[in-house]
């Protein structure tokens, strides 16, 4: 992955499109990974996945074994417009538990630079009320750390 002439660019051109997925998250666990993994990913990615699950559920994310770029490769997860995680470096085993039906998921890469990339379970589960505090209700975010609670205002 050193040199890249203009043959592999276009190659990427091509995987840019193919790393679009919609998945419809189900009681069986359904895996999602940068292209290749656990071989590097390729350079310049622009990857997404659409996951939706039917009413009365919750999507499950499940962050396996994982490494990118730091500074220039990343994992990012949004439900609606907000993000609820960004992911770069060495990670694994975090878990997301969604608070509506969707999620939508990327990974980009630059131009230089590729590791083993990331690894993802997906599943649904029966919707839980969120704990709620007065007006407030608990988010349990992916980031910056699990575990710390964030209230939306
Ligand atoms: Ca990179």
């Amino acid at each position: 992955m050193a040199h890249l002439d203009k043959a592999s660019y276009i190659h990427s051109c091509i995987y840019f499109l193919d790393c679009r997925r919609n998945i419809t998250a189900s009681d069986v666990i359904q895996r999602i990974s940068s292209p290749n993994y656990p071989l590097e990913y390729t350079p310049n990615l622009r990857c997404e996945w659409n996951i939706q699950t039917e009413a009365g559920y919750q999507i499950q994310f499940t962050i396996g074994d994982s490494r990118t770029e730091s500074c220039c490769d990343k994992l990012r997860m949004y439900e609606g417009t907000q993000e609820v995680g960004e992911f770069s470096n060495t990670f694994g085993s975090e878990n997301y538990l969604t608070a509506n039906t969707s999620l939508r998921v990327t990974f980009t890469s630059d131009g230089s630079v590729q590791y083993k990339g990331f690894t993802a379970n997906i599943i649904r589960v029966p919707y839980t009320a969120l704990p709620t505090i007065g007006k407030y209700t608990l988010y349990i975010a992916a980031v910056p750390k699990l575990g710390k609670y964030y209230c939306n205002s």
